[in-house]
């Protein structure tokens, strides 16, 4: 069985993945949702789901918070409730892509109406973190046009700019933004904030307060994702990433399903520009679970997180350094290679009894009766979904 060094455990104990309210509700496609019984029914209840991750994996201890989706009346109260269940609410996602005002934009509107009311929703995102005690604002727009010349793509990009500066003068010192990008969808002729570098620009020029968020499933087939990881970390930009997983465009799947390797390489770009347990570098997942149970979703998710992780700190450096440096192209590649292939699974699932984990949380999970006891006691009420 393959060892882990003292080092690597170090390393791994620390990891902490947050998990999005937002994937233990319903979600489905623009065809169907699926309804599943024991779906949460408000932000309490989602926690709760949240905190069983956790429970079972000791890596997801935070929760992410979709606001409006999770507004409540008394946000002290979330808060103790999930610190009562071991976990913290973490970042806090604004939302300006439901609202029939912002069917133009929203944060680039030529409309000073609805700039003002886009503005004024991320100032009320921050008066929730004040009181959850979240430390970064995630903005994710879903603004631009369908067809050329529908709009002034430079005017919009000033106006974002404007209308970003607003938000980031009501930051407190500890806290961030964080500003995703996406190239397309809903938008399918031009998006305001379309890749890497148009979030880097715009948040360059707020401060350093300001960070890019990468979200793995944002980018066009075949785009090398751990090289604009690296390029972030080397910048000290990369704020957050948004972890799921993709085979045509947008698709939320679980972390590494659709190309594991790709996972691996992206941890092996982070590890190498010191973005693992750099508290700058926050991991986040950002799923919606159509067809597959949600908890154990999650579970599998922060598993593979870590799996690869593990088999990113296995990677022999040294070797790999003395490969790139002879230009031995097939040696080099090789080092990559022998630590993809690496099987760690027995030696997690050994480290994690050690720890009184269980040894296999997918089984610990699936044996708990969580499951059938949520079903059976979630009756009435309506079910959490996406955009609910
Ligand atoms: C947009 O596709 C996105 O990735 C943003 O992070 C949103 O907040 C999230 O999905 C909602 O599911
Ligand atoms: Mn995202």
């Amino acid at each position: 069985m393959t060892d882990l060094t003292t080092d690597t455990l170090t390393a791994l104990e620390a990891q902490s993945i947050e998990l999005p309210s937002w994937a233990f509700g319903n979600s489905g496609t623009r065809f169907r949702v699926f309804p599943t019984a024991g779906t949460p029914r408000d932000p309490f209840e989602k926690i709760a789901d949240a905190a069983e991750v956790n429970r079972l994996t000791a890596l997801a201890p935070s929760v992410a918070l979709h606001i409006p989706w999770d507004l409540v009346d008394d946000f002290g109260a979330l808060r103790r409730h999930a610190e009562n269940l071991g976990v913290s609410l973490g970042t806090i996602n604004s939302n300006t892509f439901q609202d029939e005002d912002y069917k133009f934009g929203a944060l680039t509107h030529h409309d000073e109406r609805i700039r003002r009311k886009a503005i004024d929703h991320h100032l009320e995102c921050i008066d929730v973190m004040d009181a959850t005690g979240s430390r970064d604002l995630k903005i994710w727009l879903a603004e631009g046009s369908n067809y050329p010349g529908q709009n002034d793509m430079r005017g919009r990009q000033d106006r974002l700019q404007d209308s970003l500066q607003q938000i980031y003068a009501r930051l407190g010192d500890d806290q961030r933004l964080v500003l995703e990008y996406k190239f397309f969808e809903p938008s399918f002729y031009h998006t305001d904030v379309p890749d890497w570098g148009t979030s880097y620009a715009q948040v360059a020029a707020l401060g350093e307060k300001a960070m890019v968020c990468l979200d793995t499933g944002h980018h066009a087939p075949g785009t090398n994702i751990e090289f604009i990881v690296m390029q972030l970390l080397r910048l000290g930009k990369l704020g957050s990433f948004d972890f799921n997983s993709r085979f045509y465009a947008d698709d939320d799947l679980i972390v590494g399903s659709a190309d594991p390797f790709q996972l691996f390489r992206i941890l092996t770009e982070v590890v190498r520009g010191g973005g693992l347990n750099n508290p700058d570098v926050a991991f986040m997942l950002d799923q919606c679970h159509n067809i597959e149970d949600k908890v154990p979703g999650q579970i599998r998710s922060v598993l593979n997180v870590q799996e690869m992780t593990a088999r990113a700190l296995l990677l022999d450096r040294d070797a790999l350094t003395a490969a790139q440096e002879a230009n031995d192209v097939l040696a080099a590649n090789a080092v990559m290679m022998d630590a993809f292939y690496t099987d760690v699974r027995p030696a997690l699932a050994e480290w994690r009894e050690s720890r009184g984990l269980p040894a296999d949380p997918m089984k610990a999970f699936a044996e708990s009766g969580y499951l059938p006891r949520i079903a059976e006691e979630r009756v009435g009420g309506t079910q959490a979904g996406w955009g609910a």
